[in-house]
C-alpha cells in the first residue's frame, strides 16, 4: 500500500512513474513540523534498523548518523562522509513499525537517523515543497517491492555487461589497450571489457578522438571484437569552450548550456579547461547532447560511462575572480607567511562551490530554475538523455549503460558505480553494505571500483575484492592515475585470479537469471539477512553477509592477512568451496556460528537450504560461454528456475523461463 503526502509544489523529479492521487489526511508515523523549510520527525523504537539510502557511507544500519542526500563528487569516503555520489531519500524501518519512505526532493535533504537524538529520526530540507510516499507492506521485502513498483522496472544491461571488465585512468594509446587485452588472454583470464578513460579524446573535448593515439580507433575496436572484449568510453558533463569546436559551437549557438543570472553560459573549469555545462533538464539540449554520442556508436562502441555529472566543478571563471579579490583583500600587499592558511582554504573553496552551484541556472520548459534547487537532477537527467538517444541510435540492442552521479528515476535506464573508492581494506565492506541499499532504490546493474580506485593495491587486497566482486553485476576493475597497476597479470601467480574470475563465468547463469528476475519481478538481488529473517536477531544484526538472488549467501574476507571468517547461518546450508585449479568442494552446514577458513586463492559461498543455481564451464568471454550445457550444484531434489534471453535484446517478451530439477 503505497500513500502521497504532497506539501507545497513539488519540482517535478520524474523518480516516480504511478500517478497517485494526493491523500487529504496527515501523514501517518512522522511528525511534520513546517519551520525553516519543513521536517519529518519519528520516534525510532530500540530494536528499530533504519534500512535504505542507497550508495550512503556507514552502515546497512543506517542509525547513529546523519547523511545529507546532495550528489557530491567526494574521492575520499571515510565513515564520516556525509554525501556521496548519489541521492537515493529512500529508507526502510524494520522493528515495532514496519513502513518505507520515499522522500521525493530535488536537491539537499537531511536524514539524521538518531546522530543529534539517538531514538529520533528527523529528516529536513530548506523548501517545504515535497512529495512523501509511505510504503506500507506485510514485511521488508514487500516494501520494496512496492516502492519498486512505483518507482519503475530497473535497467538491464547486455550480457556481456555482466563479464568482467578492466579499467586504468589512463590507458593512453591504442597499442595500450592492445597489451592489457594481450595479457589476459594470455593468462586466459576471462575478460570482457576495456575502459577508455578521458585521456582517448583530443584534449578532454566530449565525442572527440585522440588522432596521435588512438587515430587507429574504429580497428582497435574491430580487433577487440574478435576477442570477444568491448571498449567502453567514458563521456563528461561538461563541453569544452574552443572555438572550432563544433559541438561547442552548436550548443552555444542554439542555447543549449547552463547560464548565469545573465544568461550568459556559465564558465566552469573541469579536465578541458574551462567548458560549459549542457542544460540536461531541458529536454531539447539533453537529446541533442544524447545523440552525440553517435560519433562512437557509429564505430562498433556498445557501451559508455557518464562522469563528472554532480556535476563535478574544480573553479569556475567567477570563482577564480573572487579568489583574486579575495587574495588581494587579504594580503594587501603583505607577503608574510602568516596568511598562508587563509590562501589555502581559499583555494580549496573554489571546488564544487556553494556559490558556483548557487549562480548556475537551467531551462525548464521556458522557466529559470536555479541549479542548487535542483542539483540532485544533473547526473540523473545527463544520463536519462543518454539513454533516450541510445534508444534511437541502437533500437534494437541493448547499450551498457552506467553513471556517476544518480538519483532516484534514474535506475530505470542506467546502472551506477560507486565512484573514486580507495585500496582499503574498509572499502570492500562499504561496497557490500552499500549493495542491498541500492537494490532498494532499483539500482540492481551496480558494482564499486574492485581492487581500489585511490592509492595502491596489493595482491591479496584484490583477490579478496574480487570475492566479493564476482557477484556484483558490475565487475569492474579500475584505477586511478599514478597508482600501482592491478590487472590481474600484475600479480604474481595470476592463475589465482584467473580461478576466481573463472568462477564468475561459470556462476553467469544464475547471476544473469537472478538479475533478469530481479528487474522484471522488481525484487532484490543483494538482501540483507534480516529481510528474510526477521525474528532472528543475529541476521538481523549482521552487516557483512549478503544474500544474493534467492539462492546463495556470501561472506566475503574483507580484513588483511585474515585466514577465514566467522560466518552465521540463519539456516542450513551448503557450503560452496572453490579451490585452487578449480574444483568445487560441497560441505552440508548446520544453521549457526561457524569459522570458516577461506585462502587467499579461494573463494566460499553458500547455497541455501534446499535449493539448487545452475553453473556452466567458464569461457574467456561470455559471448562465448555455453550457456546450454548447464550443471546443478546444491541440494539434490531442489529445482530452479532459470531466466534466459538473448542477451542483448531490447525485447524483454524475449525471456525464457525453464524449470531445471536436481
Ligand atoms: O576528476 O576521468 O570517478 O573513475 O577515472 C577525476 C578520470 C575524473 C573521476 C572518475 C574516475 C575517472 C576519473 N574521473
Amino acid at each position: 500500500m503505497t500513500k502521497k503526502y504532497t506539501y507545497g509544489s513539488p519540482f517535478f523529479t520524474g523518480a516516480v512513474v504511478k500517478d497517485l492521487a494526493i491523500e487529504a489526511t496527515p501523514i501517518p508515523y512522522f511528525k511534520v513540523c513546517l519551520e525553516d523549510g519543513i521536517s519529518f520527525e519519528y520516534k525510532m523504537n530500540d530494536r528499530d534498523i533504519v534500512y535504505g539510502l542507497g550508495e550512503a557511507s556507514r552502515g546497512i544500519n543506517k542509525r547513529g548518523y546523519v547523511y545529507d542526500s546532495y550528489c557530491s563528487d567526494d574521492f575520499c569516503h571515510l565513515e564520516t562522509t556525509r554525501s556521496l555520489y548519489g541521492a537515493h531519500n529512500f529508507i526502510l524501518i524494520e522493528g515495532e513499525q514496519t513502513f518505507g519512505a520515499f522522500f521525493d526532493y530535488p536537491t539537499k535533504i537531511t536524514f539524521d537517523i538518531g546522530f543529534t537524538k539517538a531514538d529520533t529520526l528527523k529528516i529536513f530540507c530548506n523548501k517545504a515543497d515535497i512529495d512523501v510516499y509511505i510504503i506500507e507492506g506485510d514485511s521488508p521485502l514487500e516494501i520494496v517491492k512496492s516502492f519498486r513498483q512505483l518507482i519503475g522496472k530497473s535497467y538491464i544491461p547486455p550480457r556481456w555487461a555482466m563479464g568482467y571488465m578492466q579499467s586504468r585512468w589512463s590507458y593512453y594509446t591504442s597499442d595500450a589497450v592492445r597489451e592489457v587485452a594481450k595479457n589476459y588472454r594470455k593468462e586466459n583470464i576471462p575478460l570482457d571489457a576495456i575502459f577508455l578513460d578521458i585521456d582517448y579524446m583530443e584534449d578532454y573535448k566530449d565525442f572527440t578522438i585522440n588522432s596521435e593515439r588512438f587515430g587507429d580507433l574504429p580497428q582497435l575496436i574491430e580487433e577487440m571484437k574478435e576477442e570477444g572484449i568491448r571498449l567502453v568510453p567514458i563521456i563528461d558533463a561538461g563541453v569544452k569552450i574552443e572555438d572550432g569546436y563544433d559541438i561547442y559551437e552548436e550548443g552555444l549557438e542554439k542555447g543549449y548550456y547552463c547560464v548565469d543570472k545573465d544568461g550568459k553560459p556559465f564558465k566552469a573549469g573541469v579536465w578541458p579547461g574551462l567548458t560549459h555545462f549542457p542544460d540536461f533538464l531541458n529536454e531539447e539540449a539533453g537529446l541533442w547532447f544524447g545523440l552525440k554520442y553517435k560519433a562512437l556508436t557509429d564505430l562498433g562502441i556498445e557501451g559508455f560511462w557518464n562522469d563528472m555529472n554532480e556535476p563535478a566543478i574544480f573553479y569556475s571563471e567567477n570563482g577564480i575572480n573572487r579568489f583574486y579579490e579575495k587574495l588581494s583583500e587579504i594580503t594587501n600587499g603583505d607577503k608574510s607567511v602568516d596568511n598562508y592558511n587563509k590562501i589555502k582554504d581559499i583555494v580549496n573553496s573554489l571546488q564544487n562551490s556553494q556559490e558556483d552551484y548557487n549562480s548556475i541556472y537551467h531551462n525548464v520548459n521556458g522557466k529559470l530554475i536555479k541549479h542548487n534547487d535542483i542539483h540532485n537532477m544533473y547526473g540523473y537527467k545527463m544520463t536519462e538523455c543518454t539513454a533516450k538517444a541510445l534508444k534511437k541510435l541502437r533500437p534494437d540492442e541493448r547499450t551498457l549503460l552506467f553513471s556517476r552521479a544518480s538519483y532516484v528515476g534514474m535506475h530505470r535506464c542506467a546502472g551506477i558505480w560507486t565512484g573514486d573508492n580507495f585500496s582499503w581494506w574498509s572499502h570492500i565492506l562499504l561496497e557490500l553494505k552499500q549493495l542491498p541499499a541500492l537494490n532498494m532504490c532499483g539500482f540492481l546493474y551496480v558494482g564499486a571500483d574492485l581492487g581500489g580506485f585511490g592509492n595502491n593495491a596489493s595482491r591479496d587486497l584484490v583477490l579478496r575484492w574480487l570475492g566479493l566482486g564476482i557477484f556484483t553485476p558490475l565487475m569492474r576493475n579500475h584505477a586511478a592515475l599514478c597508482t600501482r597497476d592491478q590487472e590481474c597479470y600484475q600479480f604474481e601467480n595470476p592463475e589465482d585470479f584467473k580461478n576466481i574470475i573463472d568462477l564468475r563465468y561459470r556462476l553467469i547463469p544464475y547471476l544473469y537469471s537472478e538479475f533478469l528476475k530481479c528487474a522484471v519481478e522488481d525484487k532484490m538481488f543483494f538482501k540483507p539477512l534480516g529481510f528474510e529473517y526477521k525474528d532472528d536477531e543475529m541476521a538481523r544484526n549482521c552487516e557483512d553477509q549478503l544474500f544474493v538472488g534467492e539462492e546463495l549467501m556470501i561472506a566475503p574476507v574483507y580484513t588483511q592477512n585474515a585466514i577465514g571468517r566467522y560466518v552465521y547461518l540463519p539456516e542450513d546450508m551448503m557450503s560452496v568451496r572453490l579451490k585452487a585449479g578449480g574444483e568445487l568442494e560441497f560441505a552440508e552446514m548446520a544453521k549457526g556460528h561457524h569459522f570458516v577458513e577461506i585462502p587467499l586463492n579461494e573463494v566460499v559461498f553458500f547455497i541455501r537450504s534446499g535449493k539448487c543455481i545452475p553453473l556452466c564451464e567458464p569461457a574467456l568471454s561470455t559471448d562465448s560461454l555455453d550457456m546450454d550445457n548447464l550443471t546443478l550444484i546444491g541440494f539434490d531434489g531442489a529445482s530452479y528456475e532459470l531466466y534466459t534471453d538473448d542477451g542483448m535484446s531490447t525485447d524483454l517478451s524475449k525471456i525464457q523461463k525453464k524449470t531445471l530439477e536436481k
